[in-house]
């Protein structure tokens, strides 16, 4: 156990934190462990959303319908499907991976503002057009991987995801998943938080963390960091044009949504508004804003804006006309100490704030929000967590779960209980785990949602360091599920999980409720189609030729193509399998090519043929026995 190590080697600690080194102990002690909170019928609840995993219950523990603590088993037999997608994002890597939840086995990864050959993503003309437009970086750092919802549930549609190195949101079509939309968001540097306006979702919110000037386009003052700004941006779901924005005082960290709508709401950690690390944490509260929604919408309506980089930009700031008065746009509630996580319980009544830097986390009552004078009236409970709170999910049974960064445990904590006792009490405390080690996000199973599942948790721990194969100085993360789902034994460890850098967050979503296409609908394309016998090869001009072909087990519509020196060829090709999983795909050697294209899907990629020789095309995807003969010619002639 490095709990101890963990603490030294940890910067973020301060006042509470530093001396509180036994908090939360005592409610590790097995009367408190055993303590019943749970409500009627709960766990057989927690079960039947394990439907297909028989293997969960202990047979022998004679409780019929109960899960048995030591039975817990998150193993799908070979041939069966998980019971959930789990979406997480990649972080630095900056895709999306898909687990199937509980056995946590990697089943794809999406990129988004990543390149990624096995995918061939970025290789083809449309993707690489989609990445190119949307700033031409070659990377980006995707945090919060929201799935859309329709009446409060997720509906399978899409998931949406920031790019926190450039200022970007993405969206993926859970049709096909794929990216199918990316927006570089005007006026936003360090888009953090993402998610979305609920119960279905109308608009996405893009959360501005680092303050810039605003424009930040080389005018106005660079030099003082209090003429910098931060936006919240309101994206357009279907469009994924920035409709409106919204200009603050301070800078924010994470958001999440009201369920009705109304508003949405995020953390900070600079209302100091400085540029060093010492000064943006000198104040020991910082503002948690709370956007009304319709009031921001009328304000735009009526023209109260500036427009700046042609997005409308609202003026939340405090002194704001628009905030003075009995109806602002944004409210500031001040709450200890660079709150970062920020939850909406599943009932729409609270939004949990955790502390950070405070061993606290602040819920404020949504509904006292706009009807109190002074707005930290509105937080109506401040339970005593432990040390580092980061983030916080939900169980639908009225528990809350939080990650303590530099305890390495989760805390599971009872929310009424929280908002009846005294400020800074650790009586809601339930139980903690240990994790392993210095977790980020959680996320509980559909916690995202009105309705959570209460079964399964996954911890995100950024450090894994003995857990694993050493393999050098560059350690995987941890990402560890836990079972939630037995509230009279408690939580736990079922499984540790490798994982690339960096997951934050996720999204976890019933297989019911998401449905791919197993082969392309030629119609969702905007690219022909190419049939069989109707391949064609055609110079359209004095230096560009055109081909589309198809691909099939196992020849290309062409078995060789000639073109000259300095010809642009557009080639595009239809992979005319209707087979699922039945993938070919078009490597060109030395031209930095690679279409990677499913059954009845047509990709294109164009390239200037400028060195003269003979290049193998090839199917570099393991299609057939006859895989390794499903090559074509292309020659290139020397200009003569
Ligand atoms: S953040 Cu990474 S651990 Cu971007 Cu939601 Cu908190
Ligand atoms: Cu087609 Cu290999």
């Amino acid at each position: 156990m490095s709990n101890d190590t963990q603490r030294s080697t940890d910067a973020e600690g301060s006042g509470d934190q530093t001396t509180g080194s036994t908090d939360g102990f005592d409610s590790l002690l097995p009367g408190v462990r055993r303590r019943d909170f749970m409500k009627a019928g709960a766990a057989v609840g927690g079960i039947s959303g394990l439907a297909g995993c028989s293997s969960l219950l202990n047979e022998d523990d004679g409780v019929e319908g109960t899960a048995s603590a030591s039975g817990v088993d998150n193993s799908v037999p070979p041939g069966e499907h998980d019971e959930y997608y789990a979406l997480l994002s990649g972080g630095q890597a900056g895709d999306v991976r898909v687990y199937g939840l509980p056995s946590m086995r990697e089943l794809i990864r999406i990129p988004v503002f990543n390149y990624d050959a096995s995918r061939g993503y970025g290789f083809d003309d449309e993707s690489k057009q989609m990445l190119e437009d949307a700033g031409g970086y070659t990377w980006g750092d995707t945090h919060h991987p929201r799935i859309s919802q329709t009446d409060g549930d997720y509906d399978g549609r899409f998931a949406y995801v920031n790019d926190k190195a450039n200022g970007r949101m993405a969206r993926i079509d859970l049709t096909y998943f794929e990216t199918d939309a990316i927006v570089d968001i005007p006026n936003q540097q360090g888009t953090h938080g993402a998610c979305a306006q609920l119960p279905d979702t109308d608009l996405i919110f893009g959360v501005g963390e680092f303050r810039t000037p605003v424009p930040n386009d080389g005018t106005g003052d660079l030099e003082d960091p209090d003429s910098y700004g931060s936006v919240l941006a309101a994206i357009n779901p279907e469009t994924m044009n920035v409709e409106w924005e919204v200009l603050i005082d301070g800078n924010m960290d994470n958001g999440d949504g009201s369920k009705e709508g109304r508003y949405f709401f995020t953390s900070a950690y600079n209302t100091e508004e400085a540029a060093t690390e010492s000064g943006m944490t000198r104040a020991d509260r910082d503002d948690v804003k709370a956007f009304d929604i319709p009031r921001i919408e009328a304000a735009v309506e009526a023209g109260n804006y500036e427009t700046i980089n042609e997005v409308p930009v609202v003026d939340g700031r405090k002194d704001s006309p628009l905030n003075q008065g009995d109806e602002p746009i944004v409210h500031y509630i001040p709450t200890p100490k660079s709150p970062h996580g920020v939850s909406v319980t599943p009932d729409n009544e609270y939004v949990v704030i955790s502390g950070k830097l405070d061993p606290t986390a602040s819920i404020i009552d949504i509904d006292k929000i706009d009807e109190v004078d002074d707005p930290t009236d509105a937080i109506v409970g401040q339970p005593k967590l432990g040390l580092g709170p980061l983030h916080t999910a939900y169980d639908g049974r009225g528990h809350a779960y939080t990650t303590l960064f530099i305890d390495s445990q989760v805390v599971k904590w009872d929310i009424e209980e929280a908002v009846n006792a005294e400020p800074r009490s650790e009586s809601p405390v339930i139980e903690k785990i240990d994790v392993h080690y210095n977790p980020g996000h959680l996320i509980a199973a559909e916690s995202y949602t009105e309705d959570p599942a209460g079964d399964w948790l996954i911890s995100l721990n950024k450090l894994s360091k003995d857990r694993f194969l050493p393999v050098g100085p560059q350690h995987p993360e941890n990402d560890q599920l836990i079972y939630i789902g037995d509230d009279e034994n408690g939580m736990e460890l079922v499984k540790d999980s490798p994982a690339q850098a960096e997951p934050h967050d996720a999204s976890i979503c019933h297989k019911s409720k998401i449905d791919p296409k197993a082969t392309y609908d030629p119609e969702d394309l905007e690219l022909s189609h190419t049939a069989e016998g109707e391949s064609s090869m055609e110079r359209v001009g004095d230096d560009r030729v055109e081909i589309e072909m198809y691909s099939t087990r196992n020849h290309y519509g062409f078995q060789e193509m000639v073109v000259r020196e300095g010809d642009e060829v557009e080639m595009q090709v239809t992979n005319i399998e209707t087979t699922s999983d039945m993938l070919h795909s078009v490597a060109i050697p030395e031209h930095d090519i690679h279409m990677r294209i499913a059954p009845q899907e047509t990709r294109k990629a164009t390239f200037t043929a400028d060195e003269p020789g003979v290049y193998w095309i090839y199917c570099a995807h393991f299609c057939s026995a006859l895989h390794l003969e499903m090559r074509s010619r292309l020659i290139v002639k020397p200009e003569v």
